[in-house]
């Protein structure tokens, strides 16, 4: 998938990367190819401008990251923006509380409605969830019969209905029954496709969509037929209000902008993609994955962590000068807390500390997990000003702290006075090397737990 938009992102990258120092014709010329890229990529003209607007404005504008040259921070502004077109976040399906939850398949005839349908089925019944499959498609004489060979290939429920049964909302009820009855908490409605946006069968969408309420009404778009796709989604969104997009057929090679265009020109989400004609080549669309992929996944990457870590170091720098100036504060405490939980467990977060802070070095064994919960809890309790103003915390406010945090007064108390002490201890001795080590020491003694 987007082979030939990848492509031509190499190239402009390439072409950047020679440049020492970017100036506004060089953001301009490579801009100029990207529009070209984007547009050859089928993304729709209004959506590729305005992203490219974009790009442009904060290539221009941007602060200066030392870590990356000026052509990688272009790559950079490149990406992100591309994550946030895609959408940012993965975004999940909805389900009711009681279920069962329905889920309404709509598309074109042909974009992939009844291979979805069994591949959902099959995603969910992996992600914790009991689908049940029904067809409602009574027009074409051989859909029914489709959907429960791919559902049997699946290993997945489905609901046949009365032989003779031709009404699509009796099937869809008698499936939801069923589905109740065996305990089931999604129903998954295949519908029929239709060649273009008719009344009647747009009608008999509202219909079932009234009496089934769906969670989510999912357009299955396939991916090679383009800007039709992102025409006859908007139209169906108009009119039925689609709650996400499915895309199918990204495993060919489509040219990838309809994936683009979809999202922004319905303001529905992507959630899932098809990679294959398989019951299990599908996945969740993760817009950071797929920009990844777009723009060429190893280089961007490795790109952007570059500048995180540089970013995390340069943290720690600011903290520790104001550690040292005696300046540090509750806040500041806590912040360094937390980028180090952050990194995970204990144990596994050895070796992973900060290269610089007041944390470098401390070893694990003197690490108490539980001491740091606490540590946390106490401080998450203390309102912005206590955190930056210790002095004004006096008995009433201990009290408040204690029964936020769950911890006792005397809890408190401990954690007031170790940091008054790290603190005095800093100022004293925030020269000279001996000085920092006997402050990092008292840092440790605060972190160990001590008996009580
Ligand atoms: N390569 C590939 N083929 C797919 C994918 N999804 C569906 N197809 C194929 O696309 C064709 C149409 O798929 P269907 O699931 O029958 O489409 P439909 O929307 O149910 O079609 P109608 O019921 O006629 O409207 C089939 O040959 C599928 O195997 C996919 O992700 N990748
Ligand atoms: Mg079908």
């Amino acid at each position: 998938m987007f082979e030939n938009l990848t492509e031509k992102f190499q190239r402009v990258y390439k072409n950047l990367r020679g440049e020492g120092k970017l100036t506004e014709e060089h953001i301009n010329l490579a801009m100029g190819e990207i529009r070209t890229a984007l547009l050859e990529a089928d993304v729709n003209v209004k959506v590729a401008q305005d992203f490219i607007e974009r790009v442009r404005a904060k290539a221009l504008g941007s602060e200066v990251m030392t870590s990356l040259s000026p052509s990688q921070q272009v790559v950079k502004t490149v990406h992100d923006e591309m994550i946030a077109l895609l959408g940012g976040q993965a975004v999940k399906l909805r389900f009711k509380s009681q279920p069962p939850s329905v889920i309404l398949m709509a598309g074109l005839q042909g974009s992939g409605k009844t291979t979805t349908s069994a591949k959902l089925a099959y995603w969910l019944s992996r992600n914790g969830h009991r689908p049940q499959l029904v067809s409602v498609d009574v027009y074409r004489p051989a859909a029914r019969e489709q959907l429960k060979i791919m559902a049997q290939n699946a290993g997945m429920p489905i609901f046949e209905g009365p032989p003779g049964e031709n009404s699509p909302y009796e099937l869809a009820r008698l499936a939801r029954r069923e589905a109740i009855m065996s305990g089931r908490d999604t129903v998954i409605v295949d519908t029929a496709g239709r060649l273009h946006i008719d009344q009647q069968l747009m009608e008999e969408m509202k219909k079932l969509r009234e009496q089934l309420e769906p969670t989510e009404i999912l357009f299955v778009a396939d991916a090679m037929i383009g800007q039709d796709a992102v025409n006859s989604a908007a139209e169906f969104h108009a009119k039925l209000g689609l709650t996400g997009i499915i895309l199918t057929k990204m495993d060919g090679d489509a040219r990838g902008g309809a994936a683009i265009s979809i999202r922004q020109v319905t303001g529905q989400p992507l959630k899932f993609i098809g990679l294959g004609e398989k019951f299990d080549a599908f996945e969740m669309f993760h817009p950071d994955r797929v920009a990844g992929r777009i723009l060429g996944m190893g280089d961007v990457l490795s790109l952007v962590e570059k500048a995180e870590q540089a970013m995390d170091a340069k943290k720690a720098r600011e903290l520790e000068k104001r550690m040292f100036a005696a300046d540090f504060s509750l806040e500041d405490f806590r912040e360094q807390l937390k980028q180090v939980r952050k990194m995970g467990p204990m144990d596994q977060v050895l070796g992973m500390l900060p290269q610089v802070g007041p944390l470098q070095g401390l070893s694990k064994a003197k690490v108490d997990e539980r001491e740091l919960t606490k540590t946390e809890a106490i401080i998450s309790s203390m309102t912005v000003k206590e955190r930056n103003n210790h002095q004004i915390i006096n008995g009433s406010r201990r009290k408040r702290i204690a029964v936020g945090s769950g911890t006792s007064v005397q809890e408190v108390n401990r954690l007031l006075k170790q940091y008054v002490q790290a603190k005095r201890m800093m100022k004293t001795f925030s020269s000279g090397f001996m000085g920092r080590k006997l402050a990092k020491m008292k840092l440790e003694e605060m972190f160990q737990g001590q008996p009580q």
